[in-house]
Order: C-alpha cells, then sequence, then structure tokens
C-alpha cells in the first residue's frame, strides 16, 4: 500500500497534517429521540461534546436520513432538528459542517455558525444550495449522488464505476464553481452507498486514488454501511449488524488514512482517531 494522495486542505476549516476526522451528530426521530425535541436538542449537542472529546476535529450535524427508502422530512423539521444544535456547538467555537440537500437549510445553518455544508447530492437535489455556500464564503462537500434514497438503488447502473463517478463529480465542482464557491473551499466524496451496490463501493475504494484525477481533498464516508454489514455477514447470510461494523470499518479508516484521504466521516469518532494517529506516528510525523 503507498500513499497516493497529496496533501490538501480546504480553506476554512482545520488544517491538519493528518486525515481530519468528521464525527456524525445525526438528529433524526431514530437518533436521539425518546421524548420532546429540546431533549433530543440536548442530547445531540451533548453527544457533539462527547465526539469532540473524542478527537472529532469537525462535526457533522443532519436532520435527515438518508438510508435507501428513507422519507423526507419538512423542511421545517429539519430546520427545527438541526439548527438549534449547530448554534450551540458552534457558539462553543467548534467547526460544524451541515449534512443537507436543502438550500434553505444550508443558509440558516450558516447562519447558526456552521462553516461547511455537506450536501450528500452535491447540489443536484437542491441547485440554489450553491449560491448559498458561495454567498456565506462557507466550503462545500459535492458528494456523488443520483437520485434520492426512496430510488437510489435504481440508479446503481454502471459501465465503469469509477470513470462514471469521477465524470460526473466534476459535472458538480465546476457547477459549484460557476455559482462563486471557490475551488479551495471544495471537497470530494465517492458517495458510497448513494446509488451503489457492494461491488461498486469495493471498486470505489481500491481505485480511490483515481478519484485525485479532480484535484480536490477527498472526503470517504464507509461508516455502518451495509457493505459492511453484508461483508460480515454470519454463516447464514445475516447482515452484521448495523452497531457491530466499527472493527472493520476502523480497518477502512485505517487504509484510507494511509492512502492520505482528506476526511473520514464516522459515527464513532475514538477507534477511527486512533487509527489516524498510528498511520500519522508510522510515517513518522509525530
Ligand atoms: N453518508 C451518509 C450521510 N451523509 N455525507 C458524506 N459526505 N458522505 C457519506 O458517505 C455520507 C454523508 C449516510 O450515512 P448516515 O445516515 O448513517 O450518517
Amino acid at each position: 500500500m503507498t500513499t497516493s494522495l497529496p496533501l490538501r486542505h480546504v480553506a476554512g476549516l482545520p488544517a491538519v497534517s493528518r486525515p481530519l476526522i468528521m464525527g456524525v451528530v445525526n438528529v433524526t426521530p431514530d437518533s436521539f429521540s425518546d421524548g420532546g425535541r429540546h431533549h433530543d436538542t440536548e442530547a445531540a449537542v451533548r453527544h457533539g461534546y462527547d465526539l469532540r472529546e473524542e478527537g472529532a476535529d469537525l462535526l457533522d450535524i443532519g436532520g435527515e436520513s438518508t438510508r435507501p427508502g428513507a422519507t423526507r422530512p419538512l423542511v421545517a423539521e429539519e430546520l427545527d432538528r438541526v439548527v438549534p444544535v449547530i448554534r450551540s456547538l458552534a457558539a462553543d467555537r467548534i467547526a460544524v459542517s451541515v449534512d443537507t440537500m436543502r438550500s434553505e437549510v444550508a443558509a440558516a445553518a450558516l447562519a447558526a455558525g456552521a462553516v461547511l455544508v455537506n450536501d450528500v447530492s452535491g447540489g443536484l437535489a437542491d441547485p440554489a444550495i450553491l449560491r448559498v455556500v458561495a454567498d456565506a464564503g462557507a466550503a462545500f462537500v459535492v458528494m456523488h449522488w443520483r437520485a434520492h434514497a426512496a430510488e437510489m438503488q435504481r440508479h446503481a447502473t454502471y459501465q465503469d464505476v469509477v470513470a462514471e463517478v469521477v465524470d460526473e463529480l466534476r459535472r458538480r465542482v465546476d457547477a459549484a464553481v460557476a455559482a462563486g464557491v471557490p475551488a479551495e473551499r471544495l471537497v470530494v466524496d465517492p458517495g458510497l452507498g448513494f446509488a451503489k451496490t457492494a461491488e461498486h463501493n469495493w471498486e470505489l475504494l481500491r481505485r480511490l486514488a483515481d478519484l485525485d484525477a479532480l484535484g480536490l481533498p477527498i472526503l470517504v464516508g464507509s461508516s455502518r454501511k451495509s457493505f459492511l454489514g453484508s461483508l460480515l455477514a454470519d454463516a447464514g447470510g445475516h447482515p452484521r449488524h448495523v452497531l457491530d461494523r466499527e472493527d472493520a470499518n476502523v480497518a477502512l479508516t485505517t487504509i484510507a488514512a494511509m492512502q492520505g484521504v482528506w476526511g473520514v466521516r464516522v459515527h464513532e469518532v475514538r477507534a477511527s482517531a486512533d487509527a489516524v494517529a498510528v498511520v500519522d506516528r508510522w510515517r513518522g510525523k509525530r
């Protein structure tokens, strides 16, 4: 395994000489909910502080589940979920990103102190999001995406998944730049599991360095995804439970860090932060 990606930074985001750890704070009904919204906000903020303590460089706050088959929340619901959490964490000088496909949510999140918009649709779902990001001078994650969760797996057809993902990402990067987002504020992400089969995900990981054709920092999100569940299925073919995929994910974080990705998006921060520290030390950087 060789390090194939050059070290890249994103203007306005924490600059470190190792892969960044983006900790996931999902504020969706199946994440913290056991009562009223206020409780959910408090629990999410507390979870954010815990992840920060465990080594997250950046916290990614999301109010819409993008799991295959998921239905979309109303805009008002999404705003209500994420904005108070972002305001609270950002007020404590924590670098926060918002995981949203909606321009209204991005605008409110940036006004509340977020520094990065992580749009899993790369600006396809709501093109107005690009101007919102440009006007705020924020950073933007362009993830590869083809359709909303309810129908995305119908779009998982490729001749050459890596070439097509690079091509489609390039078009989204061009759209972002045309809308006024400077290239030095962009990150690309192959979008593992989004309109992709397990085989597509593995091919993208195997050829991750090919994404460097875009000349931008690369973020990878493999944490808890179903392709790890099927890799680790039991003898009866039952996928490994979503909360028992972490050891495999740490292996992926290690390989991704060896490759020199810009960042990894993870639910369990400590193990991945430890893996990144090991890679960094192995290379003699500490
Ligand atoms: N995956 C999910 C949500 N947001 N954002 C980026 N940039 N990359 C991803 O791979 C990604 C994402 C889905 O995972 P979750 O709902 O379990 O957090």
